[in-house]
């Protein structure tokens, strides 16, 4: 019997919407991860990057590690690892925060020093992850990498063209990556997804065991989040997808011409549920009204929710383009509004985008909002 558990972008240290319950939330499905490890005996698990959210992460991160590979340790599992671009040194001085993992005897590091590991006839290689500037090295590794056995797991952290519509950059394509192994265990990409390439190379990304994007909604209501438990005793192995117990989130749609109701219809909803209260990520619609209105009355969604966010206003509305004249109301966005288009030449578009940043919280939206500005996308 050879089990291996498939874990990837941990994200520890991650804290979203700068609440601590958001950190927690991220160290509680880690520990669920090494819980199911133990509980499943499992002969090793592999985790594809991502482990810490940054180079540098917070104190609390670095312990909630040191404590959880510890209990992995005792029981005997060994932690094979490979790191992500969000936790590699963006200076040449810096260095890997699995290293500190590393030194006590906690994490096995795979980069282009050290690639492989065998258990038993398992013949785990990997590669930590290499950035767009370094594409060219990429390749060149890739392309010397051999399976040693013929039970074989490669481990990367790569963004693959054509393989899922997936964000803004890649380094690779499916074509560069190496032939012969069993098993490509894929890091980056955050949800679940499976595939057999010509040849028999099973592509297998367990994605996020929590969500550290709100991209990641739409996924996470289609597949869940989790794990993957990778049977390996014969040569064709199989994969079971193991969900982590994580806090539900939830997109609701708000009208403010009938607020009273759509509120009172959400409590309703939501306090049936049982177990972690979720997060709501509400759609403004219908007619635009004075913001310190609605954030007052919205205040009755905290008995259901643990925390709630407007992240869509499709109320709002733009000043008359055709002539400049002072902001007819007091609304600080108006006046934004007015001083971006008439004072300062912004398009309507790029206005809007300066506004929404102004008032976004969740700091990956802020970087697709960034990102639209810079025209990357
Ligand atoms: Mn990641």
């Amino acid at each position: 019997m050879t089990r291996i558990l498939h874990v990837s972008d941990t994200h520890l240290g991650k804290r979203q919407y700068d609440r601590d319950f958001r950190e927690d939330d991220v160290y509680d499905t880690f520990k669920q991860v090494i819980d199911k490890a133990i509980e499943e005996k499992v002969d090793a698990v592999i985790h594809t990057g991502d482990f810490f959210d940054k180079n540098e992460p917070p104190n609390k991160a670095v312990l909630v590690a040191l404590k959880e590979l510890k209990r992995l340790k005792e029981k005997g599992i060994p932690f094979i690892a490979i790191a992500g671009d969000h936790d590699s040194p963006k200076r040449g001085s810096s260095i890997f925060p699995q290293r500190i993992l590393e030194e006590e005897g906690l994490l096995v590091l795979l980069d282009h020093q050290k690639t492989e590991y065998s258990i038993g006839d398992l013949n785990i290689q990997g590669l930590s992850h290499i950035p767009l500037t370094g594409a060219s090295v990429l390749k060149e590794r890739l392309a010397k990498m051999k399976p040693a056995s013929k039970k074989s797991i490669l481990l990367l952290h790569q963004g693959v063209r054509t393989l899922l519509p997936y964000q803004y950059s890649y380094q690779i394509d499916l074509s560069d990556l190496p032939k012969g192994f069993g098993i490509i265990a894929l890091g980056h990409f955050h949800d679940r997804f499976k595939t057999e390439l010509d040849g028999g190379t099973v592509i297998e990304i367990a994605g996020s065991p929590e969500i550290i994007s709100t991209s990641e909604i739409e996924g996470y209501e289609k597949n869940k989040k989790g794990i993957t438990l990778i049977d390996y005793s014969t040569a064709d192995p199989t994969f079971t997808y193991i969900n982590m117990d994580i806090r539900p989130q939830f997109e609701v749609v708000i009208n403010t011409d009938k607020l009273d109701n759509d509120i009172k219809s959400i409590v309703t909803k939501f306090s049936s549920i049982s177990g972690k209260k979720p997060i709501l990520h509400i759609t403004l619609e219908g007619s635009p009204v004075k913001k310190s209105l609605i954030v007052n009355r919205l205040r009755e969604l905290s008995k259901v929710s643990e925390y709630y966010r407007i992240a869509h206003d499709n109320t709002s509305y733009l000043p008359d383009q055709t002539e400049v004249r002072p902001p007819s109301s007091s609304s600080l966005d108006e006046m934004i509004m007015t001083y971006l288009t008439k004072v300062a030449n912004y398009n309507e578009t790029e206005a809007k985008l300066i506004l929404s940043l102004i008032h976004e919280e969740d700091d990956e939206e802020i970087t697709k909002i960034l990102k639209k500005l810079s025209g990357y996308e």
